[in-house]
């Protein structure tokens, strides 16, 4: 397969600065190297840059920083769309409000291929705020109340042509959900697979169950993964941590089920923050994970118990 890497350095949506160091510590990591002896060519676009802006006042006064993101949103979105057309994008973040760009493109990619597109959301958090209901406004909770076409963002985020349909976003590994994001989420149809469901259930089950829907209508899949999905212990680098995350298992298992699909069409890695790494370890448990989701596996034969 053909890998397109893109950088996106993008930091203030996240409230501790160090996301724009991302991506090049998942390049000093060996991304580029791990894809490669998986047998894909891998083109490394480098860093994003986007337009001049402006800031813009909000009446919500804790929203920062929505000037910067909206010109990042729109060069990621540009970006997203252009990339989609060939291989495989896998945009390096950079902070989650990355993805506020980078599935509406998608989106589009996927409408002109009259195809749906799914997203599943690997992270702690729902990101579902309002840039009206952000207490702490940080826009990297907000992107996907955007990509689904919630209200508020009229006259400040780009205008939505193609909002992603609420049935067609599940998130796992939820862990942390503010009350106006409660409130907002249980009038809509997306999956939220909270930690609770994963030790009731599994997550085999749970990723297998919505795998099988996305291949029912021939659906597109964008995987987000924040890397405060995982346990902290094991992947520190990030700037909102909470603990009784996916364990190391957990989140290989998630991957290599999603390569045995052969349904990820794109790949969001955010919220990295090499600042607060540990001899680089998040980032490098980071290129593993990506090498599980596009193939690499302890033993070459089909998974059967028995
Ligand atoms: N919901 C909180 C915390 C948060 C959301 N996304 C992340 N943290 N990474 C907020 O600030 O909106
Ligand atoms: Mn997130
Ligand atoms: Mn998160």
């Amino acid at each position: 397969m053909e890998c397109t890497l893109i950088g996106a350095p993008l930091q203030i949506g996240a409230g501790q600065l160090g996301c724009e160091m991302g991506p090049s510590a998942l390049r000093i990591a060996g991304l580029h190297t791990a894809l490669e002896e998986l047998g894909h060519t891998v083109k490394d676009t480098g860093n994003l840059v986007p337009r001049a802006f402006e800031e813009m006042p909000h009446p919500n006064a804790a929203v920062h920083h929505l000037g910067e993101t909206v010109a990042w949103v729109e060069a990621l979105s540009a970006a997203a769309y252009e990339h989609s057309k060939a291989g495989m994008p896998i945009f390096l973040g950079g902070d989650h409000a990355i993805s506020a760009g980078t599935v509406p493109g998608l989106a589009r990619r996927a409408a002109e291929l009259g195809r749906p597109l799914f997203v599943l959301w690997l992270d702690a958090h729902t990101d579902f705020h309002s840039l009206e209901s952000t207490v702490s406004g940080n826009l990297h909770g907000t992107p996907v109340s955007y990509y689904t076409g919630q209200t508020g963002f009229d006259g400040y985020f780009p205008a939505l042509a193609h909002a992603v349909p609420t049935e067609n976003v599940c998130m796992i590994g939820i862990r942390s959900v503010d009350p106006a994001e409660q409130a907002a989420i249980r009038k809509t149809g997306i999956t939220v697979h909270d930690m609770r469901v994963i030790d009731e259930h599994g997550v085999a089950v749970l990723v297998r169950t919505f795998l099988e829907r996305v291949s029912a209508v021939n659906g597109l899949l964008h995987v987000s993964f924040d890397v405060d999905f995982l346990e902290p212990d094991i992947a520190p680098a990030v700037g909102t941590t909470v603990p009784g995350g996916a364990t190391f298992r957990e989140a290989h298992l998630i991957m290599e089920m999603l390569h045995d699909s052969d349904l990820v069409t794109s790949l969001d890695i955010v919220e990295l923050n090499p600042f607060l790494d540990e001899r680089g370890k998040t980032a490098k448990l980071l290129v593993d994970l990506v090498a599980s989701l596009m193939g690499k596996r302890v033993m070459d034969r089909p998974t059967r118990a028995g």
